[in-house]
């Protein structure tokens, strides 16, 4: 009896581990099917489109395409299309199992449904990186843009000290904060307001950028192209792994799962849609950027696409244009991960993976409102006062690790349920998710061994939680004992 005990228990964590939550399940408490559910339909497919595209165009083109260029010259370019390749097949992933589990979690609720549990709170771990994290980190490169504007309209600027954060000579970043809170503001009137207003926002995102690509087209110097890859494919493919950041966000479609109409259809088309519209913008936008300058020039460029303007056309109101461009474009992407991040723990709240908090809703809005707050709160706090790099990089490394979970998801939803109804199914399968997982692969080797341990202690916080908390209190569990 003894010799037996030990074997029954260690069977049992292992099925606790790995219980997976039926996708049946997850689509009926959703109401997937039948338009009911615990949140409001309301975000149609031209709206959920402008979500991912919201979510997406933001701090990378504004800001990382001119810091990319010195690293691989004119050939850039190709960087752009090859992060946008990995992200591409990775949102094809998304795309099928948006379709197949069309419910809030994003990849949290994929991973449960195909690995289990306790992969899913590590995926968990990922998003609140990719979601929250990141927030923060756009809001801080979006009160760069706000002193660059007040600078060209005014000539005056937000002090470091309530600009910066501490390591970087400040005290408080400030307006990083006040945006935080705007788009909480926002949040809080409906998950339809937010889509509106964010619909209206990425139109004039694209109209900026869109100007940006004809008028900056009347620089256009072959010579800036001679030298293409100054540094060959090293050069193409270090800026790759630095581009990669601003092909994040699409996945954030499949956030709103619950407030979509039609999802199984609406899901995948939107993603999909999303990436072909950021990945022709930001083709076009490098393009012009780079045949309209010298690779030197933009050696320390700050506010890049603003400068080159200014000196296509000898004049200081596009630079104008194009800050208050970024200020409403880098609103939206902040906006749209806010919210993100509050659904994700609202179908982790649901899962009884963290408290019941975060699953309260108001009754009138339908909005998690108190999780909606205490979100902004830690955002702000970390917005606040660290670094806009250390930011990005957690992000990113966030982001990777949830896009290899999903293109591994796939094929294993592929094989336990084959029948399972598909708004869309990846193509030339398993070619697509086998090389999904091999561009991640790909671009995490590259990233700082210090991010990467970073991620592993934040990783094993997050498995602490779950043998602490969530292994006891899931509902999965408890609907089994
Ligand atoms: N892709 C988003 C941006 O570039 C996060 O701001």
């Amino acid at each position: 009896m003894a010799a037996v005990q030990p074997e029954t228990s260690a069977v049992s964590l292992r099925q606790k581990l790995f219980r997976r939550k039926p996708v049946g399940v997850m689509s009926a408490e959703t109401g997937a099917d039948t338009g009911g559910g615990e949140l409001a339909r309301t975000i149609g497919l031209f709206q959920l489109t402008l979500f991912g595209v919201g979510a997406t165009i933001g701090t990378g083109i504004f800001v990382i395409l001119t810091e990319a260029v010195p690293t691989a010259g004119p050939a850039v370019i190709l960087s752009f299309v090859m992060a946008g390749v990995v992200a591409g097949l990775t949102a094809i992933c998304y795309a099928e199992l948006a379709g197949a589990v069309p419910v809030s979690g994003s990849s949290y609720s994929y991973a449960y449904a195909t690995l289990g549990e306790a992969i899913a709170m590590v995926v968990a771990a990922c998003l609140l990186l990719e979601y929250g994290v990141s927030a923060a980190g756009v809001a801080v490169g979006w009160s760069q843009y706000v002193n660059e504007l007040l600078d060209n309209l005014f000539g005056f600027t937000i002090p470091d000290s309530i600009s910066q954060a501490p390591e970087q000579g400040g005290i408080f970043n400030l307006p990083a904060v006040v945006l935080i809170w705007l788009c909480t503001l926002l949040l809080l009137r409906g998950a339809s307001e937010s889509a509106k207003i964010n619909a209206i926002m990425v139109l004039i995102k694209l109209g900026v950028l869109a100007l940006f690509v004809v008028v900056g087209l009347q620089g256009w110097n072959s010579d800036h192209l001679s030298n293409f890859a100054p540094d060959g494919f090293s050069g193409i493919n270090a800026a790759a792994g630095i581009i990669f950041f601003s092909y994040i966000g699409l996945d954030a479609v499949s956030t709103a799962g619950e407030e979509v109409k039609n999802p199984r259809r609406n899901l995948p088309l939107a993603i999909l849609g999303a990436l072909v519209i950021v990945t022709t913008i930001y083709v076009l936008v490098a393009v012009v950027a780079v045949a309209a300058q010298p690779v030197s020039a933009f050696n320390g460029q700050e506010a890049g696409l603003s400068n080159i303007l200014e000196s296509v056309t000898g004049s200081t109101w596009p630079a104008s244009v194009l800050a208050a461009g970024a200020i409403v474009s880098i609103f939206s992407v902040t906006l749209v991960v806010i919210y993100g991040q509050t659904r994700i723990l609202f179908a982790m709240s649901r899962d009884g993976m963290i408290p019941q908090f975060f699953h309260k809703l108001n009754q009138r809005t339908l909005v998690p409102v108190r999780s909606t707050i205490f979100v902004a709160v830690v955002i702000s706090l970390l917005a606040g006062v660290i670094p806009i790099n250390f930011l990005f990089e957690m992000t990113s490394i966030g982001t990777l690790v949830a896009f290899l979970v999903v293109s591994i998801g796939v094929m294993v939803l592929r094989q336990t349920q084959p029948d399972l109804p598909r708004g869309f199914k990846v193509p030339l399968y398993p070619l697509i998710p086998i090389a999904s997982i091999g561009g991640c692969i790909w671009i995490i080797k590259d990233l700082r061994a210090v991010t990467i341990y970073v991620f592993l202690i934040w990783t094993a916080v997050a498995l602490a939680w779950y043998f602490f908390y969530g292994i006891r209190h899931s509902k999965l569990g408890k609907a089994k004992s």
